[in-house]
């Protein structure tokens, strides 16, 4: 959908069940939206009703209002604040003389325009597609006017089979396509499993400042010189996702990932196109949850980040906390999260309590170390470098029957060294 420098009037249903601070930041939210997919807004509609007209979304006469009103300024976009059904959409168009959109397909239009690696392309696009099938007829002005019944036979309906075949075999190839990167991506994954080195995955709602953070960690604790893009102040910046290696304070070595940010009503196509990416991030030993807490609605940020990860499955993992953007806070503010193990305030722009969180991190990724004390052979080179660089060691003495060593270790390396354990009061 190309919506650029196009003029665009907001319309929202007010249902009685939101609360209202929450309905206004969801609608703030979409403007953001809007202006972000590169329209103007110039105008907005609001109707509160019971339940959304199965029909038109809003009522028969606030459609009338709409259309004179789209008339009237020229307005070339009407965009609906929810996901409108197959057959909204074709009663809508039928009355209005724009282009009718929904939110989801303002954020399908601004993923599409961020999209830069292979994957994250094919992602958007298969995102795209499994949102348009369902709704071909409706896009009268796009694919085909016509809508199905009486006189819909003929000419006509071959063009639509014919986009609807094409559209579902294309389906088929980038879901190919996109198995065959994920299966890269698995193995990949297994070899970092293998040398078991710790990930730490940064989570968070869009524009919270995860990648800024991530630049700032890296700038201090990065391992190489490797180089972050800086985040800029605009919805769903990071697409695809980014990974760092970073050395903690104790000297063990783990992995911080970044990638694309959380928004309400997040579009279901877009959470099963992008799940191989996010599987990736959240594949992970600790999630850093990332607030902008300078959003005085942050809370309900929060929310829906934990209600994405639950979609994901993986609350069950710890999760640290980071209320960021604190220079932007009151002197004395102050909150803890309950779903997190712990929480820390930082400025990712000042570097502000980024120490603090890297011994957090450490503390935290400790918990499921194991101690061990054993006695290894001198010819055991290679389990001695592991140990060193996957581990954090205690003590270390060479001795003439071999090195005695006592060391925090991973579970898995932990399993190894059980061959050279060493019983207590030696
Ligand atoms: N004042 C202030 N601004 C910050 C801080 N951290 C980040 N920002 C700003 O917030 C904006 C968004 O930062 P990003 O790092 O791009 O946010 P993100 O979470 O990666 O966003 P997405 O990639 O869109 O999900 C940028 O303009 C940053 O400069 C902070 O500690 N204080
Ligand atoms: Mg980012």
């Amino acid at each position: 959908v190309q919506i650029r420098e196009e003029k665009a009037i907001l319309v929202g249903v007010k249902l009685p069940t939101y609360q209202n601070h929450a309905w206004e930041m969801s609608f703030a939210e979409l403007h953001g939206l809007v202006e972000t997919a590169g329209a103007k807004v110039v105008s907005e509609i609001i109707q509160i009703r019971d339940v959304p007209d199965p029909a038109t979304y809003i009522g028969k006469g606030k459609v009338e209002e709409l259309a004179r009103i789209c008339a009237e300024l020229e307005i070339e976009l009407a965009v609906f604040d929810q996901e409108l059904s197959p057959a909204q959409v074709r009663n809508l168009e039928r009355v209005l003389p724009c282009k009718v959109l929904d939110r989801t397909q303002i954020i399908l239009d601004i993923f599409a325009g961020r999209a830069r690696s292979r994957e994250g392309k094919l992602q958007v696009e298969l995102a795209q597609l499994t949102y348009l099938l369902p709704r071909l007829t409706g896009k009268g002005k796009a694919l085909s006017r016509l809508g199905g019944g009486i006189g819909t036979r003929g000419p006509g309906e071959t063009k639509l089979e014919t986009d609807r075949r094409r559209i579902r075999r294309r389906i088929a190839d980038l879901r190919r396509e996109i198995a065959e990167v994920r299966r890269h991506r698995q193995l990949h994954r297994i070899r970092r499993k293998k040398a078991d080195v710790p990930v730490v995955a940064l989570v968070g709602y869009t524009n919270a400042g995860k990648s800024t953070l991530l630049r700032a960690i890296v700038e201090r604790y990065g391992l190489e010189a490797g180089h972050v893009a800086e985040g800029k102040n605009r919805l769903f910046d990071t697409l695809d996702p980014t990974a760092r290696r970073i050395r903690l304070p104790s000297s063990v070595n783990v992995i911080f990932t970044d990638t694309v940010g959380f928004i309400q009503f997040l579009p279901h196509t877009l959470i099963d196109a992008f799940h191989a990416t996010l599987e990736e991030t959240v594949d992970a030993d600790l999630l850093v949850h990332v607030v902008d807490a300078s959003q005085s609605h942050h809370d309900l940020q929060m929310n829906t980040v934990y209600q994405v990860l639950q979609e994901l499955n993986v609350l069950d993992k710890p999760i640290v906390t980071v209320y960021n953007k604190i220079d932007q806070v009151r002197e004395f503010w102050m909150e803890n999260d309950a779903m997190a193990v712990e929480t820390v305030r930082v400025s990712a722009t000042r570097g502000q309590g980024i120490d603090r969180l890297m011994s957090v991190i450490e503390k935290r990724l400790q918990r499921s170390a194991v101690r061990v004390r054993i006695l290894l052979p001198y010819e055991c080179g290679s389990l001695l470098n592991r140990i060193h660089t996957e581990g954090n060691v205690l003590r270390e003495t060479f001795r003439e029957d071999g090195i005695s060593i006592e060391a925090n270790v991973n579970p898995a390396l932990a399993s190894v060294l059980d061959l050279f354990r060493k019983d207590l009061g030696e």
